[in-house]
């Protein structure tokens, strides 16, 4: 059974990853309408699901452990962005706040001494490692091509890759 401030605080990662799942979603959809960055707009709508199905997974434990998730309101995201540059940027900034609020998770359920909660959790610390490195190679990439057109079309073409491997789950 949950505590009461373990439930509560698994509801705000429920909003969390609703939120990222929104955001990625609104990059998605300003991606598809720039030029040539079809590989990028393919990359942010699966990174958008596949942070529906982090909320999911979290709406699943709390209410398996006899607790009640909440399915919140979400906020409106950034729907334009400068640059590819920019929404990538952003994207690594929202994930740093994504692992950290994991980590204070982790946190509260050692604290509580709930053992499950802090088991079912590992997997979220383990997917933040690589969502984060992902993020950081890709910002760096983008940061060498600068203005570059051709660098941008390679960088489009090797995001083929990482949504073929399935990166950024
Ligand atoms: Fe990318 O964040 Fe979910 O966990």
């Amino acid at each position: 059974m949950l505590s009461k401030k373990m439930q509560d605080a698994l509801n705000k990662q429920v909003l969390i990853e609703a939120q990222s799942s929104q955001v990625y979603l609104a990059m998605a959809s300003w991606a598809e309408i720039q030029p040539g960055l079809d590989n990028v707009t393919e990359f942010f709508y699966r990174h958008s699901d596949e942070e529906r199905m982090h909320m999911l997974k979290l709406i699943h434990f709390i209410n398996e452990r006899g607790g009640f998730a909440v399915v919140p309101a979400l906020a409106q995201p950034a729907l334009t962005y400068p640059s590819i540059q920019h929404a990538f940027k952003a994207l690594l900034e929202h994930e740093i706040h994504v692992s950290e609020s994991i980590n204070n998770l982790v946190d509260i359920s050692l604290g509580e001494k709930d053992y499950a909660t802090h088991n079912f959790l590992q997997w979220y610390v383990s997917e933040q490692i690589e969502e984060e490195a992902l993020a950081r190679v890709m910002n760096d990439k983008l940061e060498l091509i600068g203005d570059d057109k051709s660098g941008l079309y390679l960088f489009d073409r090797d995001v083929l890759n990482v949504n073929v491997a399935g990166g950024g789950q």
